[in-house]
């Protein structure tokens, strides 16, 4: 779709953090709006038309202390007609555009949780059924992490976060500085999408499924989205210039259904010493990482031994078969930079510690099964359990206990599953006969439980759930009840109902 762009030619910018409207009884206020606006993606594109938070894409970064809790008025100043295609068959448009934010991995009361149906317009003049206030309270109390934002609203989620609503959320504390990371200019964040482009430069998302075996609407909804290009920090496959010393990098998979294995061209290895819920117990070393939408990897690369060198990220999972697609690269880095001062940061071996949810009592198991199905006009849709998201809430965990979930993928791919308001822990994935389940519906294993990766041992939101596994989780539901959802972080998925609703009972 995208015409030939240029790679390494636009250099990755710094994304900015936010300052507080106001600090009032040791509470930071904060306001952003979402708003659209145009922006430059690439040297050789037209400006973009865009959404985004405080007129940026991705939004400014919040960077917070844990214990200092935070409001956030988030404000809808978009115009009152979509950006992108909306398909009317899976749900109607009435108010067309609808925000609501969520803020991805935080430990949050429901009614600042930003639940789909809790969205709202301009000036909040229409809000949905959930809706319960304007002014988000964060309470940051969990442990320092790599969150982010992004816009949630029911059945338009893909869309609203392709047009740009997305953004990283930061949180810090004592334990982590400790560790004399790099920090300052030496600690980057890394916001990873795919996107296509018209000729224009205009954005590109399909209308409907390439070559539909029937007659769908226009627009019609598709089953996934792979864009051709690859876009860090909202440029197009930017280089960054480095001295040669240790960074740490933030890196997030934003994007709506692409996964990446990422590795350095160099062939040298880097080091990841945080997940989605913080520190690791332990630094990993990979050559290579695998990064499922939503996943967060905190890492460390050390270019010190690089001076002179330009070094590209690349990507090796899941190019598409469009020509035009170059999504094996991701963005360059040049060791080009002198040395201002002697690098004094640290890898350190270990770095914190994670208590076993396992040693407790497990007070429910769930089997979950993600199974493929078909919507009433025969497109592909993938569901939590054989349940729609209008079905009856069906899992109802009690506040304080911890449940084992097994997600148990009948599907031939990977689905990441997130969960809201916890983090959890990944106990183990099992390979069972596919064919076998869809001949007969039984599970029959074909070897042993493979414990996590290393770089998994730590707290989760989102997990990969492979083809053909019994993905478990541990978790324990707290510290708040109420009402929450947990879903597919494939957007196009989300949005057309593999997400379901879970309520934490008193
Ligand atoms: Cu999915």
């Amino acid at each position: 779709m995208t015409r030939k762009l240029e790679k390494f030619v636009d250099q990755l910018p710094a994304i900015n953090t936010i300052k507080p409207l106001e600090v009032k009884n040791k509470r930071a206020f904060y306001e952003i709006k979402m708003e659209e606006f145009t922006q430059k993606l690439h040297r050789d594109l037209e400006p973009t038309r865009l959404w985004g938070y405080n007129r940026q894409f991705p939004g400014p970064m919040f960077d917070v202390n844990k214990g200092e809790p935070i409001d956030v008025k988030w404000m809808n100043n978009l115009p009152g007609k979509h950006l992108l295609p909306l398909d009317e068959s899976i749900i109607h448009h009435d108010p067309e555009v609808r925000t609501v934010t969520h803020l991805h991995g935080s430990e949050t009361r429901s009614d600042s949780d930003g639940y789909p149906e809790a969205w709202f317009t301009k000036d909040f003049k229409q809000v949905g059924p959930f809706f319960k206030r304007e002014i988000y309270h964060y309470p940051n109390r969990q442990r320092a992490a790599t969150l982010w934002y992004h816009d949630h609203a029911m059945g338009i989620t893909r869309l609203n976060v392709y047009a740009g609503l997305v953004g990283m959320y930061i949180i810090r504390d004592q334990e982590e500085r400790r560790l004399k990371l790099p920090t300052g200019d030496y600690e980057i964040p890394l916001i990873i999408t795919d996107r296509s482009f018209n000729e224009d430069g205009s954005l590109f998302y399909p209308s409907q499924p390439n070559n539909p075996s029937r007659n769908l609407p226009n627009p019609s909804i598709v089953p996934f989205f792979l864009g051709d290009t690859i876009l860090v920090n909202g440029k197009v496959w930017p280089y960054m210039e480095v001295e040669p010393k240790k960074y740490r990098f933030r890196v997030l998979n934003a994007s709506n259904t692409r996964g990446y294995q990422l590795y350095l061209d160099s062939g040298q290895s880097f080091y990841q010493i945080g997940t989605d819920g913080g520190l690791l117990p332990r630094t990993v070393k990979l050559d290579k990482l695998v990064m499922e939408p939503a996943e967060r990897a905190d890492l460390i690369i050390d270019f010190s031994k690089y001076e002179g060198k330009s070094i590209i990220l690349k990507n090796d999972l899941g190019s598409n078969p469009d020509p035009n697609d170059e999504t094996f690269d991701v963005m360059q880095f040049r060791v080009t930079k002198t040395l201002t001062k002697e690098d004094t940061s640290k890898i350190p071996k270990r770095l914190s510690t994670i208590p076993s949810l396992k040693t407790g009592m497990v007070a429910g198991y769930r089997n979950l099964k993600l199974i493929e199905s078909n919507d009433p006009l025969g497109r592909p849709m993938p569901l939590l359990n054989n349940k729609k998201w209008e079905d009856p809430v069906t899992e109802k965990p009690r506040l304080g206990t911890t449940e084992i979930w097994s997600f148990i993928n009948t599907m031939p791919f990977t689905h990441p599953i997130h969960i809201h308001l916890i983090q959890f822990q990944i106990l183990d994935r099992r390979p069972f006969d596919l064919d076998f389940y869809n001949k007969t519906g039984q599970i029959r294993y074909t070897g042993p439980a493979r414990p996590p990766e290393p770089n998994e041992r730590g707290l989760k939101d989102t997990v990969a759930a492979p083809a053909g596994e019994v993905t478990r989780v541990i978790v324990r539901f707290g510290p708040y009840s109420g009402q929450y959802v947990w879903h597919c972080h494939i957007l196009e998925h989300e949005d057309h109902d593999m997400m379901r609703p879970f309520i934490v009972r008193e």
